[in-house]
């Protein structure tokens, strides 16, 4: 592992930024991933590099909504999987939801090392490689997904999209929880839930609601759901980023 004393001040944003050159070594990063995490670390810096009250009241309504679905699923990208396998599953676990890898920059052989990865974290079952589904109104490869995994999913968590595949899922109907540090971005702004949180944090986070929620009654977790206000959190996380 990377030499970082815990003492050094950066110390968490040194081991994320390892994380992710690992996985471009691997071959599970794109090297545009290195780019992705550039700038969500500028956002990070802005909002003081801790999870604010509107992101944990965000994670906990995305708890409760992978909780209430039929068919939940986790969508799994490069930066993902070289950020947070072992969370992603973790996560999978406590929700009953399942784990698609789903790339923007598709290649067969960065999908089969990413479903490895997860395996080698104690995914059982790693969805997208059939890829016999397809959402409406993007191109080929960027639309494909697995039939019985995102294409039939109600809700599904899609960390660090890109904005024009958010957007359509989103017009798919699918409840569409989305985690990206940038408030402003067009994942954030069409997703049902937007966490504005560093995926590193938000995806524990989530597991800990989801875990306390565990034993809720449906209309308690139907009245967390509809207490949530998407735009209310995006406003919250613009004001901390300007306030600073
Ligand atoms: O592995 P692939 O091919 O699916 O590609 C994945 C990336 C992320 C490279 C691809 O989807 C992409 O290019 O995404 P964008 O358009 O750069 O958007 C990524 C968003 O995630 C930006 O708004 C960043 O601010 C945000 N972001 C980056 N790192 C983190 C983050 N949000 C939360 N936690 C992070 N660690």
């Amino acid at each position: 592992g990377p030499d970082i004393p815990e003492s050094h001040p950066r110390y968490e944003s040194l081991l994320t930024r390892h994380r992710i050159e690992e996985g471009v070594d691997l071959g599970i990063t794109s090297r545009q991933g290195l780019i992705a995490q550039g700038r969500g670390e500028a956002f990070d810096y802005l909002l003081g590099e801790e999870t604010i009250p509107s992101a944990d009241d965000a994670a906990r309504a995305a708890a409760a909504h992978l909780l209430s679905a039929d068919q939940p699923v986790l969508s799994v990208n490069g930066n993902v999987a070289a950020l947070a396998p072992g969370e992603m599953v973790a996560l999978a676990a406590a929700t009953g939801a399942d784990i698609e890898v789903n790339l923007f920059n598709r290649t067969e052989a960065r999908m089969e090392r990413i479903a490895d990865h997860l395996r080698e974290h104690g995914a059982e079952e790693v969805k997208g490689l059939n890829a016999d589904g397809r959402i409406p109104g993007l191109d080929h490869e960027r639309a494909t997904v697995d039939a019985d995994g995102i294409g039939s999913a109600d809700v599904v968590l899609v960390p660090l999209e890109d904005g024009d595949r958010a957007a359509a899922l989103a017009e798919m109907g699918k409840t569409e929880l989305v985690i990206d540090l940038n408030p402003m971005s067009r994942s954030a702004q069409s997703a049902a839930v937007p966490i504005v949180d560093n995926l590193i944090r938000a995806v524990p986070n989530m597991t800990a609601h989801a875990e306390a929620l565990a034993g809720e009654d449906a209309s308690t977790l139907e009245n967390i759901i509809d207490d949530f206000d998407a735009d209310a959190a995006l406003s919250a996380a613009e004001e901390r980023i300007r306030d600073i």
